[in-house]
């Protein structure tokens, strides 16, 4: 029998590096009939030098498919559907429906009086509004009631469904799981609601009225679980402070200015497995290039720019969709120099950090720009 089992062999000392032979090639069919293998012939594959991520840089282009998220409203509804969504695909990932690393993303679409069914699963979940009128997400019993660029949090294990109200106009959101990561956990449990609806328990938007006011906290509202309690981060307030903070400071020259969305209790990451954040990038601004261990998932909320990842350019302008892979150079630049861009991320980084495997580094030192290949 010819085997066709591959030898993973490195010259470098210290790596493995076994010459085939008949006499190992009758061992290794001999380990594999007790479902065993000989590590050498596959330790240069699963320890590589660096992260290598099989998720391509990719961007998805709001001008090509809002026409076809629309569509799929004539073509299913929200009843049949569950939800309504139209996900976003690495080439690199297809088997674990991820948009890059472990993160899936998809566009959502709701037509005035529609409504999905409520439900809950072990994946942390998050909005990012793109366009539209009157949408509004109830998380456990909270209605929040949704703007262009407000950001959203449905946590892990919080019942959650998504409405447009009758006098609104069709919605369209972004969606941020971290179901491939919970799923290569396998830890990922699903429900769906025992009435399909929730009752609205709270004041409209009471979550970010008592949380999200800077520098000040609810005396007396407890608050344990490992989540921010303000579902949601407005898009105003989220401006204005980044415009503040542009004017005071430089930032980073990887980055520009950059603020993360926090929980308000912990000073951390909104959700345990799922970070966010927004940075604005001034006119005519140009970023050094670095790269990280962690998977980004980008949305331009404001502008037009471009980014070069791993050498190559992508034009990005408003409700455009990029990602970042795992350990990619990447650099970002403002292409106007009359108006600010704006980025929204959202990432894997609470995880990479909670399980010590964050990781950065700095492009050369001659400026840090990446050279252009292709
Ligand atoms: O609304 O929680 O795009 O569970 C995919 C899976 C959205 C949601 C998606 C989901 C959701």
């Amino acid at each position: 029998m010819t085997s066709t089992r591959q030898n993973y062999r490195e010259y470098v000392a210290g790596r493995a590096n076994v010459e085939d032979t008949p006499e190992l090639a009758a061992y290794y069919d001999e380990l594999e009939t007790f479902s065993a293998g000989a590590l050498w012939t596959v330790a240069n594959k699963i320890e590589p030098w660096e992260p290598k991520s099989d998720s391509l840089p990719m961007i998805w282009r709001y001008n090509d498919l809002r026409d076809h998220v629309l569509r799929s409203v004539d073509l299913v509804s929200p009843e049949k559907a569950g939800r309504r969504v139209i996900y976003l695909e690495n080439p690199g990932r297809k088997e674990v429906a991820a948009a890059v690393g472990w993160l899936y993303s998809g566009l959502q679409v709701m037509h005035p009086g529609e409504r999905a069914s409520a439900h809950r699963h072990s994946a942390s979940a998050l909005r990012f509004i793109m366009e539209g009128s009157g949408a509004y997400t109830i998380v456990d019993g909270h209605k929040m009631t949704l703007k262009r660029n407000d950001f959203v949090l449905t946590p892990n294990g919080t019942w959650h469904e998504h409405a447009v109200a009758e006098n609104g106009t069709p919605c369209i959101w972004q969606d941020g799981l971290d179901i491939p990561l919970v799923n290569c956990l396998e830890a990922n449990f699903y429900e769906v609601h025992p009435d399909l609806q929730q009752a609205t328990n709270y004041p409209v938007d009471d979550m970010t009225k008592a949380w999200g006011n800077p520098g000040l906290t609810p005396v007396g509202g407890a608050w344990e679980k490992g989540y921010s309690p303000m579902f949601k981060y407005e898009w105003e307030p989220t401006y204005e402070a980044l415009s503040r903070l542009a004017e005071n400071s430089d930032g980073s020259p990887f980055d520009g200015v950059m603020m993360n969305y926090i929980n308000p209790v912990t000073g951390g990451p909104v959700m345990q497995t799922i970070g966010a954040s927004m940075q604005i990038l001034r006119p005519g601004e140009k970023t050094r290039a670095h790269r990280h261990t962690g998977s980004y998932l980008y949305q331009c909320a404001k502008g037009a720019g471009y980014s070069i990842i791993n050498g190559k350019r992508f034009d990005w302008t408003e409700r455009d969709i990029f990602c970042v892979p795992s350990w990619a150079w990447h650099e970002h630049a403002n292409a106007s120099d009359g108006e600010d861009a704006c980025l929204f991320c959202f990432n894997d980084l609470p995880v990479m950090k909670a399980l010590g495997l964050y990781r950065e580094e700095a492009f050369g030192d001659n400026g840090g720009h990446q050279p252009l290949v292709g």
